[in-house]
């Protein structure tokens, strides 16, 4: 014959494992709810492949308003404007992310004030992806031994692009 506190001890240990079944069976409902949308319960921001960087859209367009008037016809246009002067701090991390760049256009960091010559003033320390073309992009982590002036320029045709002016933070 079961002793009094026995039974209520018994009555407890149900009562808990009918809280953790309700519980298990909460999550389960959510999993399964959740998975025609993949149950992506991570921030899509820190899912990117390359955090906290500065992303520029690149486009190369028709040469109207280029700052250097001795620019090629088609220049590279960085955020909607043609030629744009860019600032860059050492340290940073910024992706040229290029939007149906033709192949004849490769672009790259340079050393090179005009660019061409077949992308021989190509700058690499800290860089990913030069002579992008097509939708690929160019990641550039600007190291310390950086100098104060780069350039965004083509491979192939003379000032497409402009001045990257590198900055200390
Ligand atoms: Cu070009």
């Amino acid at each position: 014959m079961a002793q009094p506190w026995a039974s209520h001890s018994i009555q407890i240990q149900m009562k808990v494992l009918d809280t953790r079944a309700s519980k298990l069976f909460a999550t389960l409902l959510v999993f399964v709810l959740c998975l025609p949308f993949g149950c992506d319960t991570v921030d899509d921001d820190e899912q990117s492949a390359t955090p906290n960087a500065t992303t520029f859209q690149v486009a190369v367009v028709s040469e109207t308003d280029h700052p250097d008037p001795n620019a090629h016809s088609v220049v590279f246009e960085v955020d909607d404007v043609q030629g744009t002067e860019l600032t860059l701090v050492r340290g940073e991390t910024y992706v040229f992310q290029m939007n149906n760049t033709p192949a004849l256009h490769p672009f790259h960091i340079s050393t090179s004030s005009t660019g061409g010559d077949g992308g021989a003033g190509e700058w690499m320390d800290g860089v990913t992806g030069n002579f992008a073309t097509g939708n690929e992009a160019v990641t550039f982590v600007v190291p310390n031994g950086a100098p104060d002036l780069l350039f965004y320029q083509c491979a192939n045709h003379l000032i497409m692009g402009w001045r990257l002016n590198i900055i200390s933070p």
